[in-house]
């Protein structure tokens, strides 16, 4: 076990619905320390850079005007195997595949319209919460 820090998006659609407020109850009932938060709406080159791993994907351009059609809900999530319990509470990046239980399963609507975004290892994690956080943005 360690303490681990991960990067959790509310997206676009998620935001748009309302739901931010049910996400943010989910991620501290299930004891994550939220230890920097802020709303943004992502420039073009803000999600591309983001997402510059999927820049050859098929889903890319669609993938950019999603994550850009309206403002977006950015932490940094801190807790005991934080990545992969975030990964395990977001579900399946297809919502329509996620449980009842889960984030995408309770508030996303497809493969892309997936509600939230979740680091998938040490090292991206690190990487994805610096690209939105400077250390003045953290607590702790
Ligand atoms: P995850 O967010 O579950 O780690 P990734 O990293 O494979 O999934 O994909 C990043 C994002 O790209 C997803 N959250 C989703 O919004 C979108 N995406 C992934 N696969 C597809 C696909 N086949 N079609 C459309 N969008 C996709």
């Amino acid at each position: 076990m360690s303490i681990e820090n991960t990067l959790a998006i509310v997206k676009p659609d998620a935001v748009a619905a309302g739901s931010t407020g049910k996400i943010i109850d989910m991620i501290e009932s299930n004891g994550f320390e939220i230890v920097a938060l802020k709303k943004a709406h992502l420039t073009e080159a803000q999600a591309k850079g983001f997402y510059a791993v999927h820049s050859e994907r098929p889903f890319f351009s669609s993938l950019i005007s999603f994550m850009t059609s309206g403002p977006v809900v950015l932490m940094t999530l801190r807790g005991e195997n934080a990545i992969v319990r975030w990964r395990d509470l977001m579900g399946p990046t297809d919502a329509t595949q996620a449980g009842p239980d889960t984030v995408r399963g309770r508030f996303g609507t497809d493969i892309e319209k997936n509600a939230s975004h979740g680091s998938d290892a040490v090292e991206t994690a690190a990487v994805e919460t610096s690209h939105f956080f400077s250390c003045f943005e953290r607590i702790g």
